[in-house]
């Protein structure tokens, strides 16, 4: 007898914003349960697309830069392979996936604030993973600055900024707002928590965010 499908949860939102700590937290709520589970990240999560986040998020060169369409492609590629060789076979195998980060960002990101054809992204978007649905989108929203404030006390940043960090305010603000029209386009699938509160606070909203799927 195959498993029934597992669910597929992804977390959302600006630089800071507590998605990796608030996706480790559901992780050990879902341990706690005894239900099966992976927790993983866009970009990345296999070794390919490893590799991939280290260069999109820190290429470097006086010759050329980064375009805006070789980073959709970037983020596609370690996109289609984190599906199928991670997030597919857990799903089939009855696992829950919590995804920190995937497909919205790249709506958000490379949609919104970069400005290139939503069309075409999401034609893109649809090549990489048509075939994983979201079950639950947990939109963590907070301002950038304060986003900024909090990445900055970490220790892993210590002044090395990627080039997303380096974007700016108006990119970053931009990048909120499209999350926030993303979710208002999708109600169903989108929770929208206040990520201003305090860690136990947002992980209380978090619960209730996926209360139904269990
Ligand atoms: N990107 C990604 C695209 O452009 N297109 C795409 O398609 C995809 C998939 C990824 C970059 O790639 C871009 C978006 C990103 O710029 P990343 O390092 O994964 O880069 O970026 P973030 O997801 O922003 O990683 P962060 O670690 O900065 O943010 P998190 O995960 O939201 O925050 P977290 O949990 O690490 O917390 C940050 C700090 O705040 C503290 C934590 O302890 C930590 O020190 N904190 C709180 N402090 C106070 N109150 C709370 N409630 C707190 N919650 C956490």
């Amino acid at each position: 007898m195959t498993a029934p499908r597992g669910k597929f949860i992804t977390l959302e939102g600006p630089e800071g914003a507590g998605k990796s700590t608030q996706a480790k937290l559901l992780a050990e709520v879902l341990a706690a349960r005894g239900i099966g589970y992976i927790l993983t990240r866009e970009p990345g999560g296999t070794p390919l697309a490893e590799e991939l986040r280290r260069l999109v998020k820190h290429f470097k060169s006086d010759r050329e830069e980064i375009t805006p369409e070789s980073e959709l492609f970037l983020m596609n590629a370690a996109r289609s392979q984190h599906v199928q060789y991670k997030i597919l076979p857990a799903l089939n195998a009855g696992k829950w996936v919590i995804c920190d980060r995937f497909s919205d960002s790249t709506l958000a990101y490379q949609g919104f604030a970069r400005g290139m054809d939503m069309a075409g992204i999401k034609s893109v978007i649809r090549m990489a993973a048509g075939c994983c649905p979201i079950d639950r989108t947990l939109l963590f929203d907070l301002p950038p600055e304060a986003g900024f404030r909090r990445a900055e006390r970490r220790e892993s940043t210590a002044g090395n900024y990627d080039r997303f960090e380096l974007a700016g305010g108006e990119f970053h603000r931009k990048v909120r707002q499209g999350f926030l029209a993303l979710a208002e386009e999708e109600p169903a699938r989108f929770r929208v928590i206040r990520a201003d509160q305090a860690i136990h606070e947002v992980h209380a909203d978090v619960l209730e965010a996926v209360n139904d799927l269990f």
